[in-house]
């Protein structure tokens, strides 16, 4: 039981329920590494959304709602980490949910989907093709899921998925603490934020765009623009650490 006064109780609280996911089978190992990476990005920042990240926000919210067909891609981590803020995402901005996995079994899918649905998350199913140009089964999708979708939102992205999604004209937004992966550059959009952080930020402003504001931030959208924004905000922490 981790006592809820400890300073790092939030960060201790994620660990344990990606450690408990892990041990269910939901993690993959490999995810638990992944966090970790996350952490050391989210100490940069200041473990706080910072106010690129917040103009990030409110674009992925306009993207989700003017889209013909948005799909949330959810991985192991994710499910495990936000199942609830998903659930909330997908009603307020009517995307589609799919399970989609790195490293894939059909096992995990099913772990994965069970616990997604156990928070309210309506997930969709199916048989899974070949449909992303990826040798691997990561380039396994729904053809009425990420397969139909023009809009892709996908946290915790592996780098060649996004591009592979790219290529294949879909606009792809990520959230991704390291404003340096090849998913945060490659991206559409890419949100330099933690997940649980992130997710709620997005149903909010899905709540609360003012008619008309969603078109003129989609029409500014720069991530080259937002990732050096995210950088010189991590430059400008390092620099004044210590002080
Ligand atoms: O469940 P699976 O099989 O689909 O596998 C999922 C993982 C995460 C293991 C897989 O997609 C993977 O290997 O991802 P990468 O390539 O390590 O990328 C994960 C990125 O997410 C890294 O850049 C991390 O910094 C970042 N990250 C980790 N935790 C968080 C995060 N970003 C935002 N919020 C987090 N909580």
């Amino acid at each position: 039981m981790i006592p809820k006064d400890h300073p790092r109780y939030r960060s201790l609280v994620a660990r344990e329920r990606l450690a408990r996911c892990a041990r269910e089978g939901i993690v993959a190992l490999e995810g638990l590494a992944a966090h970790g990476r996350g952490e050391a990005f989210d100490y940069l920042i200041g473990e706080r959304t910072t106010r690129s990240a917040e103009i990030a926000i409110q674009t992925a919210a306009a993207m989700l709602l003017s889209a013909r067909h948005p799909v949330i891609s959810v991985n192991g981590n994710t499910a495990a980490l936000a199942a609830g803020e998903i659930a909330a995402l997908q009603q307020v901005s009517g995307a589609d949910v799919e399970v989609n996995l790195f490293h894939r079994t059909d096992e995990r899918i099913r772990l994965i989907t069970r616990h997604l649905e156990g928070h309210g998350v309506r997930v969709l199913s199916g048989t899974p093709e070949r449909l992303v140009p990826l040798a691997h089964d990561r380039g396994l999708c729904l053809r009425e899921g990420i397969g139909d979708a023009d809009a892709v939102l996908v946290p915790l992205e592996d780098g060649d998925r996004c591009e592979a999604l790219r290529a294949m004209g879909k606009a792809v937004i990520t959230i991704d603490l390291n404003p340096l992966s090849r998913t945060a550059r490659t991206a559409t959009l890419t949100i330099v934020d933690e997940l649980t952080r992130a997710l709620p930020a997005i149903t909010a402003a899905c709540t609360t765009l003012k008619p008309g504001e969603g078109d003129r931030l989609i029409t500014l959208l720069d991530n080259a623009y937002l990732l050096r924004a995210a950088i010189d905000e991590m430059r400008e922490r390092l620099t004044h650490a210590l002080e």
